[in-house]
């Protein structure tokens, strides 16, 4: 899918970026204007507040965190009525899972004649699509025999031995590492792909089997996660996360990692998994001192002036930018960045604020139709009581996740009129709901694990309400 519309995403974002050209000449004047004001201090402000104000320049970071996006646990061999270990060559785990472009897929199963050796993707995982096409076929090759690093080896304390699940030493050497490159030997990854229900199949199946007695393989019960960025289930070279890998690698139970992959909270709320795969548009910071935020107000329609309908309908920041900085004559400022930012990446900004200043920032939530993350309308104080500026990822607390109310809401990265896949900007329908309100539900298509619910909208990563995991917000003082 969706190549040549993702190129019209990014084309547009090359031309506002052309358009927008001009303001890095505006950043050097109020850069200037700030080092006078350092070598000159002036007097208390009064009526004409501009050149006088003290300003401190703050870098502000949205980073796109979205990652773990699916956990299934596999434990009942095809064609088995109960779960349990493969240990006949030829047999298989069959695995059904949803996926989109942008995501990866690892798994661990342990290798049970061993002390705690599991198979597992290479430690980036295996990309589910290249060039937007689904990857199918056989992928042994990108799959390892790794050791956990968690018990020593020695053959009288394999987990085929008796209460060898149990037994062992330490390992003298805790880091995850590759034990062997090449496992087509002992066993065989296929992927399929349904193009009418957009779902992949893995199989992986043993080859050797348990009585092969050069490379005797069985294989256990293990997990499937789906992720968008590396390193899902450990880090070559680094201890194990104590996470619940081992509880795989040494006795083939997937139970502990898929609990911790899937934790909610008391509502329901995912602590871990990203609700959506999606890119953020480059956005918008800006600075107030009033009670509320002034670009926009939850629980109202959107002002028509203040840019919000093209920043989150099209992820254009530039109306925006203009409103704060020409109309409401306050602080603002784009983000560095020109183009969408995938899960890893971050959007920056560099703003220039007075002291006593609250924070604003604004970026689409691009696989969406008129979706945005923000803070909270109270804005972020950035500086505390005796006028000291602050640094930090609180930020992250109230940020949430709004629906502008100027397009109606098609399944999150599967609509035609959204940003990414649209015919040009302003393409939609009417929202029935016209007001400004938090996103408490979002109907994951993309990986189908169906309605996933947070009140309050939020979307910071490790959020104890749980919510979308989608952003952490930083803030650092200059
Ligand atoms: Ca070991
Ligand atoms: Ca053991
Ligand atoms: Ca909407
Ligand atoms: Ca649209």
């Amino acid at each position: 899918m969706k190549k040549s519309q993702l190129k019209v995403l990014f084309g547009m974002m090359i031309a506002i970026m052309v358009l927008s050209s001009c303001d890095d000449e505006e950043q050097a004047v109020i850069e200037n204007e700030d080092s006078i004001t350092q070598k000159e201090p002036e007097t208390e402000a009064e009526a004409e507040p501009e050149p006088e104000l003290e300003l401190t320049t703050f870098n502000v970071t949205i980073t796109n965190v979205v990652n773990y996006l699916d956990a299934k646990v596999f434990n009942t061999p095809h064609n088995a009525s109960e779960p349990g270990p493969i240990p006949d060559a030829g047999c298989f785990y069959s695995i059904d899972f949803k996926a989109v472009p942008g995501t990866k897929l690892s798994f661990a199963t342990m290798s049970v004649v061993s002390n705690d050796w599991f198979f597992a993707p290479i430690a980036e995982g295996i990309s589910l699509f290249e060039d937007g096409y689904p990857v199918t076929g056989d992928v042994t090759s990108k799959v390892y025999l790794w050791d956990v690093g968690v018990e020593e080896e020695d053959p009288s304390t394999r987990t085929s031995e008796p209460g060898g699940a149990e037994a062992g030493d330490p390992d003298d050497d805790d880091t995850v590492r590759i034990v062997e490159t090449d496992v087509s030997s002992s066993i065989k990854v296929v992927l399929y792909y349904d193009e009418m229900t957009g779902y992949f199949t893995l199989k992986i199946k043993n080859i050797s089997g348990a009585d092969n007695d050069d490379n005797p393989i069985v294989i256990t019960p293990g997990i499937v996660v789906l992720h968008a960025q590396d390193n899902a289930l450990f880090t070559k070279g680094e201890a194990d996360r104590g996470l619940g890998l081992a509880k795989i690698a040494i006795q083939g139970n997937p139970g502990p990692l898929y609990e911790w992959f899937t934790a909610t909270c008391d509502t329901g709320a995912p602590l871990r998994l990203s609700s959506s795969f999606t890119v953020l548009a480059p956005g918008v910071a800006y600075a107030f001192d009033g009670e509320k935020d002034p670009v926009f107000e939850e629980g109202k329609a959107a002002d028509p002036a203040s840019g919000l309908e093209q920043i989150a309908e099209d992820g254009n920041n530039g109306i925006m930018f203009d409103y704060i900085t020409n109309d409401l004559m306050l602080p603002a400022v784009k983000s560095n960045e020109t183009m969408p930012i995938g899960p890893g990446g971050s959007l920056t900004f560099t703003i220039d604020v007075p002291v006593g200043y609250k924070l604003g920032y604004n970026t689409m939530f691009v696989f969406s139709n008129d979706w945005f993350i923000a803070h909270a309308n109270s804005g972020y104080d950035l500086f505390n009581g005796n006028g000291s500026p602050k640094s930090g990822i609180e930020a992250t607390e109230e940020t949430y996740l709004f629906d502008a109310g100027t397009e109606v809401d098609q399944p999150v990265g599967m609509g035609m009129d959204q940003a990414p896949f649209q015919s040009g900007p302003n393409t939609g329908a009417d929202d029935d709901d016209t007001l400004i309100r938090r996103v408490s539900e979002i109907d994951d298509v993309q990986f189908g694990k169906g309605q996933i619910s947070s009140a309050p909208g939020a979307v910071g990563y490790g959020d104890l309400r749980g919510g979308y995991n989608l952003v952490k917000v930083t803030v650092e003082a200059n």
